[in-house]
């Protein structure tokens, strides 16, 4: 049988963005210690970091060669992380319009092999949802695409969710990347070299996530969609016993920003919440993963450029799944979460 794959979390930054990364990081001074530590290995000139910049910025010919190397038809595009969330809300947000541009522009080229979600700039909600409408609506994109934390602030505070009414209105999901954690987070991650991919990221996203649905976000938005990689960043374990913590919070009034929701904590993330393999071939919390959020919920992603296995979607092809099952994972899923 053949197969369309399709990868959700695949990243991408232009020479333009990674220019201010190197003038940011040659320049200042008090930059945020995490984006030092990702993109100052990757700005630098070890040759993992030069064949990863290589890859980053092709949205031609070699991308494609490496989709077809590993056996991936469509890649769903999205700014690397952490995308423009560093820079002052102006510069974030011209920087936002011009990747989503370009990104359109190696659509309008190879339609068939790419899809992508609009980069936009927190610091600045109003405007945020107004480049998120401009790149579903006129652009083509198919959603947005926000790194985790903005300067230590997160989605849950009220000032940014004019973002999610126009996701909300626009029917479109919002994919949270991870980044590495904020100032006030960091310490203990930096100090053991932790805080990045390899564990930083999914504790800190995984916050997030959390906050986000004891906030009342989903609430406020029940049909909100958002999505998370990497399987979730942790949380589908955690379900049980957050809704139990949760449970005997709300009866003890113990914080009070720990109150009584519409539904259980693993409720939203279940029903809100899609999450993709990016940098998980693993089977055993694929499968784990299908169980407790349900086929319908799990996406196939690589995490290209940074996480490229040429031969890593033997994992996926091999999974003890029906073929339907796997048509979920790798097509069907993604088709109708993003409207392709
Ligand atoms: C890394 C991984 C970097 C992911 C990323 O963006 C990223 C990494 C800077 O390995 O340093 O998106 N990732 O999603 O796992
Ligand atoms: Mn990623």
């Amino acid at each position: 049988m053949s197969r369309i794959r399709i990868a959700a979390e695949e990243a991408f930054a232009p020479p333009e963005l990674l220019d201010r990364y190197r003038q940011l990081l040659e320049a200042a001074t008090g930059l945020d210690p995490g984006f030092v530590s990702l993109w100052g290995h990757y700005a630098g000139k070890s040759s993992q970091a030069t064949q990863l910049v290589a890859r980053i910025q092709d949205l031609g010919d070699g991308r494609l060669r490496d989709m077809d190397d590993s056996g991936i038809a469509k890649q769903i595009l999205s700014l690397s992380a952490p995308g423009v969330q560093i820079f002052d809300a102006a510069t974030a947000t011209g920087i936002a319009a011009s990747c989503n541009d370009q990104l359109a522009e190696a659509i309008r080229r190879h339609p068939d092999r790419f899809a992508g979600l609009a980069a936009i700039a927190p610091q600045d909600p109003a405007t945020a949802a107004k480049e998120l409408e401009r790149g579903v609506g006129r652009l083509g994109l198919k959603g947005a695409i926000i790194n985790s934390h903005t300067s230590g602030e997160y989605l849950d505070d009220r000032k940014f969710w004019d973002i999610f009414e126009a996701a909300n209105a626009l029917g479109v999901p919002i994919y949270l990347h991870p980044t590495t954690p904020p100032p006030a987070m960091i310490a203990p991650f930096a100090e053991s070299g932790l805080a990045g991919a390899i564990y930083g990221f999914a504790v800190e996203t995984g916050l997030h996530m959390l906050r986000l649905i004891t906030s009342g976000v989903f609430d406020r938005f029940p049909r909100l969609r958002m999505v998370a990689g990497h399987l979730g960043e942790a949380l589908p374990y955690w379900m049980f016993r957050v809704d139990f913590m949760h449970r005997a919070m709300v009866a003890s009034g113990r914080h009070p920003r720990v109150g009584r929701l519409e539904r259980k904590p693993s409720d939203y993330l279940r029903e809100n919440f899609y999450v993709t393999t990016s940098g998980m071939a693993w089977q055993p919390v694929i499968l784990f993963a299908q169980s407790v959020l349900g086929a319908d919920h799990v996406l196939y992603a690589q995490d290209y450029p940074y996480q490229y296995v040429p031969e890593e979607v033997k994992v996926t092809d091999n999974l003890p799944i029906s073929d339907s099952d796997k048509h979920k994972l790798y097509q069907e899923n993604a088709e109708k979460l993003f409207g392709l």
